[in-house]
């Protein structure tokens, strides 16, 4: 028996632990699944197919049990078409995302797992990781949320992984927790996935149990809980929209480290429900994200076969719901002021069409003074990653990356969707995270 079976299914878990009637009512009920439409067809529309993403979308839909194999099979190739290209240039949360996207539900992909030795490439990247934070200060090749998702994958696979190593690394002391001295929520969550993945396979006895180590686990996981919960905003979210999935994943499999009143599950559903009517998860990977969720699974679910029978089952898309009407001959300007900030700020003025994206404005101020705006992205799963401005570029070991603001705040998109207002002013700012 794998760990999987110690905990009883999320149904159970209600049943004992929070009064039924909460739990039943904290997962989209059948006949509201129609409000997940907009989820499922960002994550199939065939202008995302290609790109480095696949992996996240075909885990989010085997979880909730989506069994149309016309959908299934060409995410499934193309992840393994991006093992082949990119192979141990994938990194560790790359990498493990393509493992549990692989092997969840027991399907015949999962000997791609082991025909191609994911495991011992993953267990080689943990190490590489944890090399690189010894020569850097602390700082990872990648960031936290990769190591839990690391952990999270060998775990689940029964690679291999010291449990006491983990329990130095996740102390909620820990500097990669923070950006900016902010908690992050989304690398919180993952860490308290991949925590309680490795609690259950110590309490199993599928790893040899040390009490010391089981015990600073479980501290971790009880003060991660808590700065979790620290994080509730009104309305519900945890953090932000978009890391309101993962934190109640985190909740959901960790019900014994807060109480009821804690929290409150039907408003944060309510609360995510209503923003994907208003269009929040237009990106592939945030409804990737916020899917599994909805329907009350976890990655925990990974390894429980059976879970992914039930779910959405053969719930059938509706097709593309019309693009929403935008007047086709207005094609009328914004203007907006843009500034470069590394000491010296260096600030323009550019017009664009409305609607445009933070992205227009960049190129636009490109092509006025290329020295002084020029900058470069990288392709991510959340679409264009800045990662140069004026040459100089981002790196992890010194924790600095350009950080996009608007009005004072940091922004909560990226410059691939983050929409800009007329009078708006916008900066991308040199900073250390
Ligand atoms: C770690 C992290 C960072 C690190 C990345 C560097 C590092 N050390 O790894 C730092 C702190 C620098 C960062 C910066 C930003 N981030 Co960030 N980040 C994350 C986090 C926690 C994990 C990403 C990850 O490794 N995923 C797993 C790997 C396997 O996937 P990956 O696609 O290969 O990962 C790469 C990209 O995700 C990229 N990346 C990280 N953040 C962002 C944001 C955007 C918009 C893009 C396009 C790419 C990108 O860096 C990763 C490592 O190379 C996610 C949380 C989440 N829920 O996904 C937020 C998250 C993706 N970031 C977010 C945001 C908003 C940003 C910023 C735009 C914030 C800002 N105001 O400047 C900037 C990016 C600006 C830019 N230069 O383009 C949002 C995106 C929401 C959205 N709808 O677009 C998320 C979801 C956090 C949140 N809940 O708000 N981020
Ligand atoms: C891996 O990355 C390095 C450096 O970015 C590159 O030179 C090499 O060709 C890549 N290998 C593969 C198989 O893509
Ligand atoms: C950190 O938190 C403060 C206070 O909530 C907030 O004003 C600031 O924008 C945050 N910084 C970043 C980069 O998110
Ligand atoms: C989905 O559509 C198919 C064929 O159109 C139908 O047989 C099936 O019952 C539908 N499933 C659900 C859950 O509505
Ligand atoms: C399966 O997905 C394809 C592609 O999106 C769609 O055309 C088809 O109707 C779906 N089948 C069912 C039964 O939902
Ligand atoms: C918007 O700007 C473009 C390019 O500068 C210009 O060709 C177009 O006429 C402008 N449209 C309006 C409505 O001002
Ligand atoms: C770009 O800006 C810099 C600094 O303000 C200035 O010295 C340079 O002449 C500008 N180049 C162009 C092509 O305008």
């Amino acid at each position: 028996m794998g760990p999987s079976h110690l905990l009883p299914s999320l149904a159970l878990l209600c049943f004992s632990l929070i009064p039924n009637q909460v739990c039943k009512t904290c997962e989209v009920s059948e006949e509201n699944y129609f409000r997940l439409n907009p989820l499922l067809n960002t994550m199939t529309d065939s202008k995302y197919t290609t790109g480095s993403h696949s992996a996240d979308i075909l885990l989010s839909l085997r979880l909730v049990g989506l069994q149309n194999q016309t959908l299934i099979q060409p995410l499934s190739q193309q992840v393994k078409k991006e093992v082949r290209r990119k192979g141990l240039n994938l990194s560790l949360g790359r990498l493990a995302l393509v493992t549990l996207a692989l092997g969840a539900c027991q399907t015949p992909d999962e000997n791609f797992i082991h025909d191609n030795h994911l495991l011992g490439h993953l267990e080689n990247k943990l190490q590489a990781e944890i090399g690189n934070m010894k020569a850097h200060d602390g700082s990872p090749l990648t960031n936290y949320f990769q190591l839990s998702l690391g952990i999270l994958a060998l775990c689940l696979f029964h690679g291999q992984y010291s449990t006491t190593q983990v329990a130095e690394l996740f102390a909620p002391e820990n500097k990669n927790y923070y950006f900016h001295g902010n908690f992050s929520v989304d690398t919180g969550a993952m860490a308290v996935l991949a925590l309680m993945c490795v609690k259950r396979g110590l309490i199993n006895g599928q790893t040899k149990t040390d009490k010391k180590d089981l015990r600073s686990i479980d501290e971790h996981i009880q003060s991660l809980v808590e700065k979790l919960l620290s994080e509730k905003k009104e309305g519900g979210l945890i953090g932000n929209t978009f890391s309101t999935g993962i934190a109640v994943q985190a909740l959901f499999i960790a019900p014994h480290y807060y109480k009821e009143r804690d929290w409150n599950c039907r408003q944060t559903l309510d609360t995510i429900l209503r923003e994907i009517s208003q269009g929040a998860f237009t990106t592939p990977i945030a409804a990737a994200q916020i899917l599994p969720t909805l329907v009350g699974k976890t990655y925990l679910d990974v390894s429980r076969g059976s879970s992914c029978a039930s779910g959405l089952g053969n719930f059938n898309i509706s097709g593309h719901e019309p693009e929403p009407t935008t007047p086709p001959n207005s094609p009328s300007n914004i203007t907006v002021h843009f500034s470069v900030k590394i000491r010296e700020t260096y600030s323009t003025t550019v017009t664009v069409p409305k609607g445009s994206v933070f992205l227009a404005v960049m190129e636009e101020a490109q092509k006025k003074n290329e020295t002084v705006f020029g900058f470069t992205v990288e392709q991510s799963s959340w679409g264009p990653y800045v990662t140069s401005v004026q040459g100089l570029k981002a790196n992890n070991n010194d924790r600095t990356y350009w950080e996009l603001r608007s009005g004072g705040r940091s922004l909560s998109q990226g410059v691939g969707s983050y929409v800009v207002h007329d009078g708006e002013s916008l900066e991308i700012r040199w900073s250390k995270y």
